[in-house]
């Protein structure tokens, strides 16, 4: 194993859940109810496919111009953003700081594959930035997760086969983009929804160098 690829919103720390209250947030406002299990579509995917999925939800793909979608995606981001405001290092879900500083006394390379265009302000904040060795720009890529793209530009920016990468990932979009990228991955959560990964803990804290060594190598 050279580096591992992290997935940040629901992995390095808990975004997710504020994701989940804007977007039911806009989706009062349009008429779409949104739940937790509705939830579990949008995690890993990007902003724009998010809305796309919830007007699709409501029937409402056509009701709405392509300035109108992106009006409510950036009030959408606006909300998040005031949600973000506040985050620290404690923010950090449990185990994380202890992997990150394992990979690096073993100088393993560490990338971000994350959907989230506020990814490096949230790393700023929990003070994790100096520990990525490549952050993949989201904007820059043709397609979203589940597409491989995000996983095999990480692999290619920090020069290692993806072969010889782990993916990390919380959500089913990314389980499937790290396997379609053909690299061993690590699910974080219900084993249920994140079936397709190679091996899923429950949480963060389970997750160490040893078992993501184990688990590449099998
Ligand atoms: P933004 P990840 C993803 O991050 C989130 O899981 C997903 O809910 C969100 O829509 C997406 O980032 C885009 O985020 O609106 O901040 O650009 O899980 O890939 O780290
Ligand atoms: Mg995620």
């Amino acid at each position: 194993m050279k580096a591992v690829l992290f997935d940040l919103d629901g992995v390095i720390t808990d975004t997710a859940v504020y994701h989940y209250h804007a977007w039911k947030a806009l989706g009062e406002k349009i008429g779409i109810e949104i739940d937790e299990e509705f939830n579990e579509e949008l995690k890993g995917v990007s902003r724009t496919d998010s809305l796309n999925r919830i007007l699709a939800k409501g029937n409402k793909e056509e009701a709405y111009s392509q300035t109108e979608k992106e009006t409510m995606a950036a009030e959408k981001n606006e909300l998040y953003k005031t949600m973000i405001e506040e985050m620290s290092p404690k923010d950090i879900l449990p185990g994380i700081k202890a992997l990150l500083d394992g990979l690096k006394e073993r100088n393993i390379l560490i990338g971000l594959a994350s959907a989230s265009q506020n990814g490096p302000t949230i790393l700023e904040k929990l003070q994790l930035t100096d520990y990525f060795d490549e952050i993949v720009d989201p904007a820059k890529l043709k397609a979203g997760k589940p597409d491989p793209e995000i996983f095999l530009t990480g692999a290619k920016d920090l020069g290692v086969k993806p072969q010889d990468c782990v993916g990390v990932e919380d959500a089913a979009a990314g389980v499937e983009a790290i396997a379609a990228a053909d690299m061993v991955s690590v699910g974080v959560g219900d084993a249920d929804t994140l079936g397709k990964a190679t091996k899923v803990v429950p949480e963060t804290g389970a997750l160490t160098v040893e078992l993501l060594e184990e688990v590449w190598s099998e």
